[in-house]
């Protein structure tokens, strides 16, 4: 028998999610609910699923779910999460975890309460090149990190995407990127100690800011600076690649366009290629971030028949919004902040 799911939201991202599903044999997306009945319509046509719904509550009242994919933005997190840990429904939920870090923490504790299993559906460190980077280091023993650059520079991501929504966020690409870039600092360096950010406004269209350059001490004394930028012009445009340098006590490891990896050690380096797999609903420039959603998808799902706690559960995202919002702190008093 298969795994039932539901979907929360039927926007932009959503129809990524739900291609994702169909690649999981084992399984179904029953039913979506959105609030906007003709977004929630036109997903059961576009996708072949017969039940929507526009209120929570009705949805998992009415249907025998095994779990529940939230793709709605932060700040209807909360709300939906009261409801759905009341019901005790397995959850995984879109980033960012929530708009404020006692909303996320409020989060936690009533899955928590009610020892109900949850996600947060960060896909980054699930892009291929990203996990072969990550088995690259492990493979080629270049021993502990010393210093990381993550960075993801291209020209007005929001173009490509049309989250026209984006625009109006008094605070937008740290916590709609920076949140994915500072998990992949603590995924290859460990937990952060402190945070040190300067932000930038580079496009008036945009209220919040639209560049930052970060600097993250970690525990182990080793560096990341982490930055991130709409308007840098390139040619070509590089969307929505994340570039990464990895500087270890052996030998270093690099990942550039195109997803090519290069590791630097013992005089000599090798070249190796980690393109994301091809699907037929895949298309650039989203083909690495879309083939993550079906990875990120697998990561719930075989957690949660295994009933092992994911590695992206709500209590470890809490750490990478944590310095989400400690980096806006930074900005705003121009100092360092040390993470609590
Ligand atoms: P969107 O605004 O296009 O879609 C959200 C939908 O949720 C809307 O249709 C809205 O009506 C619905 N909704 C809101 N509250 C609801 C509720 N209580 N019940 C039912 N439906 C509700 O947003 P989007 O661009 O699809 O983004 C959704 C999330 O995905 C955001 O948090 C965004 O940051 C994230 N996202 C992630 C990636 C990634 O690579 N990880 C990429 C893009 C977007
Ligand atoms: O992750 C996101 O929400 C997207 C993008 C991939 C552009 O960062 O906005």
């Amino acid at each position: 028998m298969k795994i039932k799911g539901a979907i929360i939201g039927c926007g932009f991202f959503a129809s990524n999610h739900l291609n994702a599903w169909k690649e999981l044999k084992n399984v179904e997306i029953i039913a979506v609910c959105d609030l906007n009945v003709k977004k929630a319509k036109l997903f059961c046509n576009k996708f072949n699923i017969s039940i929507y719904y526009t209120s929570v509550n009705e949805m998992i009242k009415n249907l025998d779910l095994d779990f529940v994919d939230v793709v709605t933005t932060m700040e209807t997190h909360l709300d939906i999460c009261k409801i759905l840990s009341f019901y005790k429904m397995p959850t995984v939920l879109q980033k960012p975890f929530s708009d404020t870090l006692n909303n996320a923490k409020k989060i936690v504790n009533l899955y928590k309460k009610t020892r109900t299993p949850l996600m947060i559906h960060e896909n980054f460190r699930w892009q291929t090149p990203i996990v072969t980077m990550k088995k690259l280091l492990k493979k080629y023993n270049l021993g502990s990190p010393m210093y990381s650059k993550i960075s993801f520079r291209h020209c007005n991501p929001v173009g490509y995407t049309s989250q026209k929504y984006l625009y109006n966020l008094k605070e937008y690409l740290i916590l709609d990127v920076g949140i994915h870039l500072y998990d992949l600092a603590r995924f290859f360096m460990g937990e952060a100690k402190s945070v040190y950010t300067v932000n930038q406004n580079t496009n008036k269209k945009f209220i919040g800011e639209t560049a930052f350059t970060s600097i993250l001490k970690h525990t182990n004394k080793s560096i990341s600076i982490v930055d991130a930028s709409i308007s840098s012009i390139k040619y070509p445009d590089c969307f929505a690649q994340t570039l990464i340098t990895i500087e270890c006590k052996k030998g270093s490891i690099i990942l550039d366009y195109d997803y090519n990896i290069t590791i630097h050690k013992n005089n000599r380096k090798y070249i190796i290629n980690a393109k994301p797999k091809k699907y037929k609903w895949t298309t650039k420039p989203w083909e690495q971030i879309q083939e993550s959603v079906i990875n990120t998808h697998k990561h719930f799902i075989s957690s949660l028949i295994n009933h092992k706690i994911p590695d992206t559960n709500g209590e470890d995202n809490l750490k990478s919004l944590n310095i989400v919002f400690a980096s806006y702190k930074s900005n705003t008093l121009n100092k360092e902040i040390k993470l609590k």
